[in-house]
């Protein structure tokens, strides 16, 4: 399988997919489709040129970052990366690096197909970036996750490690 990319080169589309147990998948930058398929998978992205990232079955797929980038969910319109292009992920694992997450509302409540819930993972180098003002969100620290904090409008919920730096607008 080809598709033509914005520099107008014929590129070889990778397709990997996971079996029914726990996989890893690493697509490592280049124009991946990434499918964990049945359970909790771990998918990795080393760039933003992958074409979609689906966790598939199971209620604790990650996505995972392997290298250094925004990835930013708000961008949708945009045509470059969007919640359009991930499914059934309910994990985001910014892995340190310094890399940052930048999401909406709606890019929440669309990761995951199970669930209305995202759980961010990361350390002091990683930050969340959002605005849920006027969307009725309220925070609160180490509950019900002791370590993490919450962000809850009663339909979605944003977890997020007390470590990650939370840029979150309410
Ligand atoms: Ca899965």
């Amino acid at each position: 399988m080809y598709f033509i990319d914005a520099s107008g080169r014929s590129r070889r589309w990778e397709v990997l997919i996971g079996a029914q147990n726990d996989d890893t998948i690493v697509g490592g930058g280049g124009a991946a489709r990434l499918n964990g398929g049945a359970g909790s998978d771990v998918i990795a992205i080393g760039s933003l040129d992958f074409r979609r990232a689906v966790g598939g079955s199971g209620n604790g797929d990650i996505l995972r970052l392997d290298s250094s980038f925004n990835l930013d969910l708000t961008a949708n319109r945009s045509g470059k990366i969007g919640n359009s292009r991930f499914s059934g992920i309910e994990v985001i694992d910014l892995n340190g690096l310094g890399n940052s997450l930048t999401l909406s509302a709606r890019d929440l409540q669309h990761l995951s197909d199970s669930t209305n819930t995202v759980k961010v993972l990361g350390s002091n180098s990683n930050a969340v970036n959002a605005d849920f003002s006027d969307l009725g969100f309220t925070r609160s620290s180490n509950s019900p996750v002791v370590g993490f904090t919450t962000y809850n409008n009663g339909i979605i919920m944003l977890v997020v490690n007390n470590n990650v730096t939370q840029n979150i607008l309410l």
